[in-house]
C-alpha cells in the first residue's frame, strides 16, 4: 500500500513540477505569437481607417524564382515555388490612426481554414504563409520589420501569429537582428479568409499618424522540405520584372 501511494505521490508530482508548466509555457508561446483579436469596435475603426489608406496592387502568379541549392537543416529555397493562391501576394493597404499603423494583407485565395486542407506537392505540405514589412530609412537601411501570417503548426494547433521588430542592429549570425522585439497589436482575418488585418501600435514603432514611411513588403511560405517553398515580393504594375523588393514611399 505504501509503495502504491509513494508512486502516486511521485505521478503528481511530475504533473505539477514538469508537466503544467509546460503546457502553461506552451500556451503562453504560442498565445504571446497569436497576439489579441480586434473587438467588433476596432475592426469597425480599422476599416473605417484602411478604407482611406494607400494601397499597393501586387500582380497574381508572380513569384520569384529561387535557386534551391543552399541548405540550412532544410533547403532554403524551392527551385519552383508552390502555386497556391493563397501565398500569391494581391494587395498591401496602409493607413494610421492616432493609435496604430493598420497594415492589411490580401492574397489570390482564401486561407486554408484547417492544415488537413492544406494543398500538398509530392508529399511536401506548407506549413506557415508569412507577410514581412519592413520599414527603412532614407539611406535605404533596416528600421523595423513586421511580421504576420497563418501557422498550421503540423495541425496542432493553427494560430495567426504576428509581432514587430525595431531598432535594428545589424547581420548577427546570417540573420537581420533588432534590439527590440514586441508581441503587442492586434490581428484578424487568416483562416478561411483571403486576408489578414492588423494593427501595430505606433509608439512602440517611433511613428505618428501622418509619417511617411518607405517600405518594402515580400510574403513567403515554409514547407516540410523548404524555408522558402515560394516568395512573392511586393512589387506593382510598374516594377513587375524585378527581382528585388522595390521601395516605397507611403504616407500613413
Ligand atoms: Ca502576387
Ligand atoms: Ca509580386
Amino acid at each position: 500500500m505504501k509503495k502504491k501511494h509513494k508512486r502516486k505521490i511521485v505521478a503528481v508530482v511530475v504533473v505539477i513540477s514538469i508537466v503544467v508548466p509546460g503546457l502553461i509555457f506552451f500556451f503562453s508561446q504560442v498565445s504571446r505569437e497569436n497576439g489579441t483579436p480586434f473587438t467588433s469596435l476596432e475592426l469597425e475603426q480599422a476599416n473605417r481607417v484602411l478604407g482611406n489608406g494607400t494601397s499597393l496592387n501586387d500582380l497574381e502568379s508572380d513569384w520569384i524564382g529561387l535557386h534551391g541549392t543552399e541548405t540550412h537543416g532544410k533547403i532554403a529555397n524551392n527551385p519552383n515555388p508552390y502555386p497556391v493562391d493563397f501565398g500569391d501576394y494581391k494587395r498591401l493597404t496602409l493607413a494610421a490612426d492616432s493609435q496604430y499603423l493598420y497594415v492589411k494583407t490580401e492574397v489570390y485565395g482564401a486561407f486554408p481554414s484547417s492544415f488537413s486542407e492544406v494543398p500538398s506537392f509530392s508529399g511536401d505540405k506548407i506549413q506557415s504563409v508569412i507577410m514581412k514589412l519592413i520599414i527603412v530609412n532614407d539611406d535605404n537601411e533596416m528600421q523595423a520589420l513586421m511580421i504576420g501570417g497563418v501557422n498550421y503548426h503540423a495541425g496542432l494547433f493553427p494560430s495567426l501569429i504576428r509581432y514587430f521588430f525595431v531598432h535594428y542592429i545589424g547581420i548577427i549570425d546570417g540573420e537581420e537582428a533588432f534590439q527590440d522585439q514586441y508581441f503587442e497589436g492586434l490581428i484578424t482575418g487568416g483562416f478561411g479568409c483571403d486576408y489578414i488585418i492588423q494593427a501595430f501600435p505606433l509608439e512602440k514603432l517611433g511613428l505618428q499618424h501622418g509619417d511617411t514611411i518607405r517600405i518594402q513588403a515580400f510574403l513567403e511560405a515554409g514547407s516540410d522540405k523548404y524555408h522558402h517553398a515560394l516568395i512573392d515580393n511586393l512589387n506593382d504594375e510598374l516594377t513587375q520584372g524585378q527581382k528585388e523588393q522595390p521601395i516605397y514611399t507611403v504616407t500613413i
